[in-house]
């Protein structure tokens, strides 16, 4: 089974979609493997974002991350990383396919409700920022 990293963001927390949209995932075939809720701080966001640093969204989209309490997961299926992308859909909600969580949740291009790695290699160190070895190991 894969992981990837997902984040519930402020937009969707404040409008108490967490529980709907981490059903949303179960029911895509999401295991839920560890969760945790946290309040970013502008560190953090900097850092986890760090790869946008020179992109004019940059500054919006920490403040915005670090506005409110966030809920980030271990989410396990076969795929995982390529199956919450599509699951998911565009980083534009107008732009994102019907059905998907950002089609039936996200506000806009920065309140989109949810992050999801974009790749392997990038899932490893986004869990790995959010939760330690010893997270992982129970078996279900
Ligand atoms: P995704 O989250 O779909 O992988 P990225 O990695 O391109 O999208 O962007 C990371 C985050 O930056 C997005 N989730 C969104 O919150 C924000 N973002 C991306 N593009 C824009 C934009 N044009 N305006 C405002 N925020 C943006």
């Amino acid at each position: 089974m894969d992981r990837t990293l997902a984040i519930i963001k402020p937009d969707a927390v404040e409008r108490n979609l967490t529980g709907r949209i981490l059903d949303h995932l179960e029911q895509a075939g999401f295991r839920i493997r560890s969760i945790r809720s946290m309040r970013l701080t502008t560190a953090q966001a900097e850092e986890f974002y760090a790869v946008h640093r020179e992109r004019p969204f940059y500054g919006s989209l920490v403040a915005f991350m670090t506005s409110g309490p966030v809920f980030p997961a271990i989410l396990e299926r076969d795929d995982a990383v390529a199956m919450l992308r599509h699951v998911i859909g565009a980083t534009d909600p107008t732009e994102a396919a019907p059905g998907t969580v950002r089609a039936l949740y996200a506000e806009s291009k920065e309140r989109n409700s949810i992050h999801a790695s974009d790749a392997p290699d990038t899932a490893a160190r986004e869990i790995r920022f959010f939760f330690s070895e010893a997270d992982e190991l129970y078996t279900v």
